[in-house]
């Protein structure tokens, strides 16, 4: 491995006017990044840094001898995602069970029972943790899932976590999670870029994402409709969570950084939808979400087939209370009426706790299921999503 160079840490979007840049570390002690340097960059050029406050660092560019420190935003711009290495021979060897990702990259990968695997083409880290980029395998840099690796022998075994790729004949259900990295076409892999106007933030390309929304795609027969998650889009309910249920699956589209540029938004018919009224780092959580809601209404994975339906929302009023045994708790009796075999009286006891929490809790919902019951003389079964918004 002489002569091999490593990724120490990789330069994010600036800080402020005066030069100052985002910084993600991949030291195990971020203090200690300074003490690496300088780093040299792929293009050749050598920086020295300093931090200024936890993740944020003052750059320090050497030409020939001469220290010039990175002083304004533009050109803190210029070297957003470029990657600070240092010699592979420079840094302390590693621990035992301790490796430098670089020394990963290139390794063969073999499955537990030896069929090859393909070669580690990246080792990605975005700060939770490292993951193995195999050919179209992603995974995570786990004990579990790389129980093996002997650098010396140029392997790795590999367990490909069921979790991350479940084939369809075995599940009924097939889950591919893609880095939109993939599509980037510079050494840098960048998939962002500025906004044009100017303002705070990085926003993803859209040839880069138009390719990354081509590459998760099977071709023109894959009709599944595709979806932004998005603080600015529509609120998701259980009424769109139904539809997407009972079609053909989703292309689901995570939102990072600012925003994504809206031609590739408008040109893709891309659903722009959000999850609630707050605001996330980005959108894996919300798909986590959305294909949560979506997967347990698909066949054969709810318990009881009645329970999706009396649920919250689908009647249009929020669920009635629950008790089991013990009948008598800490001083606290169940609701007689349940314990009375009286059916009828139970559902209407239910139906009446069901009205008086929605109207309590969810004004909105109230309101919008009174008008279902209005409209149409039926009671519950009328008004189809929480906030009518579909
Ligand atoms: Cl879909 N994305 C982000 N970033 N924030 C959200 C959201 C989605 N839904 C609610 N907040």
């Amino acid at each position: 491995m002489a002569g091999r160079r490593i990724e120490m840490g990789v330069i994010g979007r600036p800080h402020g006017v005066r030069g100052l840049v985002h910084l993600h570390s991949y030291a195990a002690d971020p203090a200690a990044l300074p003490g690496y340097g300088p780093f040299e960059t792929e293009d050749g050029r050598r920086f020295t840094l300093r931090w200024v406050r936890t993740g944020v660092a003052e750059l320090t560019e050497l030409v020939d001898g001469d220290r010039h420190v990175v002083a304004d935003r533009n050109a803190a711009e210029r070297l957003v995602n470029v990657r600070l290495l240092v010699d592979r021979a420079r840094l302390p060897a590693a621990g035992a069970e301790e490796f430098y990702l670089a020394d990963l990259v290139g390794l063969a990968a073999f499955a537990p029972d030896g069929t090859p695997l393909g070669r580690v083409d990246t080792v990605h880290d975005y700060g939770a943790g490292a993951s193995l980029e195999i050919g179209a395998l992603l995974v995570p840099f786990t004990r579990a899932c790389v129980p093996e690796v002997d650098i010396a022998a140029g392997r790795v075994v590999v367990v490909p976590p069921h979790e991350i790729v479940v084939a369809p004949a075995e599940a009924g259900q097939a889950l591919e999670a893609r880095d939109i990295r993939a599509a980037a076409t510079d050494r840098h892999r960048t998939v962002d870029d500025t906004p044009f106007g100017g303002g705070a933030g990085m926003v993803m390309r859209p040839d880069i994402v138009d390719a990354a929304l081509a590459a998760a795609r099977g071709g023109s027969a894959d009709l599944r409709p595709a979806v932004f998650l998005t603080p600015r889009g529509r609120k998701l309910t259980q009424a769109m969570v139904r539809e997407f249920a009972a079609g053909p699956g989703l292309v689901v589209l995570c939102g990072r950084y600012e925003g994504i540029d809206q031609r590739v938004v408008e040109a893709r018919g891309l659903q722009e939808i959000s999850i609630g009224d707050y605001v996330l780092s980005g959108g894996e959580p919300a798909a986590i979400v959305l294909l949560d809601a979506c997967v347990r209404l698909l066949p054969g994975v709810m318990g009881a087939a009645e329970s999706a339906e009396e649920e919250s929302f689908s009647a249009g009023l929020l669920e009635y209370p629950h008790y089991t045994r013990p009948a008598e708790w800490q001083g606290r009796r169940v609701p007689d009426v349940l314990l009375s075999g009286h059916h009828g009286a139970v559902a209407a006891w239910r139906r009446a706790e069901a009205e008086r929490i929605t109207r309590e809790r969810r004004p909105d919902l109230w309101a919008a299921f009174q008008r279902g019951v209005r409209e149409t003389g039926l009671h519950g079964t009328a008004v189809a999503s929480p906030a009518g918004a579909s």
